[in-house]
C-alpha cells in the first residue's frame, strides 16, 4: 500500500526461498529409484506439519530433529526401508541444499539494505547451508527460531526481526516463498513479499502479500525503487 513506510531492512526465509528443499530429490531418487520426488514432497510436507503441531502442543524440538523425524515418517509411510546410514546421508545433504539461481543473482543487488535470515532452521543448519552456498557473508543477521523455542508463524518468531535489527516492524520486509510464512509476518505487521515459486494461489489466511513475484529477481526493482527510501 502507498501508506507503507519506506523499507529499512529485508528479512528472508531460508528453506524454499533461498534454498531449494526439492533439490534433495535427486539424492532421494538415487537411494530409492523411482520414489525420489514423491518421498521429497511427503518429507517436506510432514516436516512443516510437525513444526506447526509441536508449536501448538508446546512441545518444541529443533528443526534438525523434526526434519529427521519427518524423514523417518515419510519413508515408513512410503513403505521404504531407510537405513540409519541412508538417513544420515540425507540429513547431511540438508546442510548443502542448492541455493536458487535467482537468489544468487538478486542478493548482491540488495546489499543497500541490511539483509537477514529468519528461519526455522537451527543455527548450525543455517550456518552450514549458507557457508556451502557461499552466502555466509551476505546476511548481517542469521536469526533462528531456536532463540524463542517456537516455530513460524508464531508472532514471537517475527518479533525477533525488529528486536535484532533495531528497525520498526513496519519498515521490515519479510520475503518468503511459503504462503503461511507470509501470512504470519503480515499478521505480525511486517511488509510482505511473496516469492510464488510453486505457482499455487495464496493461502486463505485472511492476509495477502504486498507484492508477489515468481522469483527473487522479479522483486529487486520493487524493493530497491518502489519500497525503499525516497
Ligand atoms: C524456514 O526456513 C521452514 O522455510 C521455513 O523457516
Amino acid at each position: 500500500m502507498a501508506s507503507d513506510p519506506p523499507l529499512e531492512a529485508l528479512v528472508f526465509d531460508a528453506y524454499g526461498t533461498i534454498f531449494d528443499v526439492y533439490s534433495i530429490a535427486a539424492l532421494c531418487e538415487q537411494i530409492f529409484p523411482g520414489r525420489g520426488s514423491a518421498l521429497t514432497q511427503l518429507w517436506r510436507g510432514k516436516q512443516l506439519e510437525y513444526t506447526w503441531l509441536r508449536s501448538l502442543m508446546e512441545r518444541h524440538e529443533d528443526f534438525a530433529h523434526i526434519t529427521e523425524a519427518a524423514l523417518r515418517y515419510a519413508c515408513a509411510a512410503s513403505g521404504l526401508d531407510c537405513s540409519a546410514s541412508d538417513r544420515a546421508t540425507l540429513m547431511q545433504a540438508y546442510l548443502t541444499l542448492a541455493p536458487y539461481p535467482d537468489a544468487i543473482l538478486a542478493l548482491p543487488r540488495l546489499q543497500r539494505f541490511p539483509l537477514a535470515i529468519l528461519s526455522n532452521g537451527t543455527p548450525r543448519m543455517l550456518e552450514a547451508v549458507l557457508q556451502n552456498a557461499g552466502l555466509a557473508e551476505t546476511f548481517s543477521h542469521v536469526i533462528s527460531v531456536e532463540e524463542v523455542g517456537v516455530f513460524k508463524p508464531s508472532p514471537r518468531v517475527y518479533a525477533l526481526a525488529p528486536a535484532r535489527l533495531g528497525v520498526d516492524k513496519s519498515k521490515i520486509a519479510l520475503i518468503s516463498s511459503n504462503a503461511w510464512d507470509i501470512a504470519g509476518a503480515a499478521a505480525f505487521g511486517m511488509q510482505t513479499f511473496w516469492v510464488q515459486r510453486s505457482g499455487l494461489p495464496m493461502d486463505e489466511l485472511g492476509v495477502v502479500a504486498l507484492k508477489s513475484a515468481r522469483n527473487l529477481l522479479e522483486l529487486v526493482d520493487e524493493l530497491l525503487h518502489t519500497r525503499s527510501r525516497a
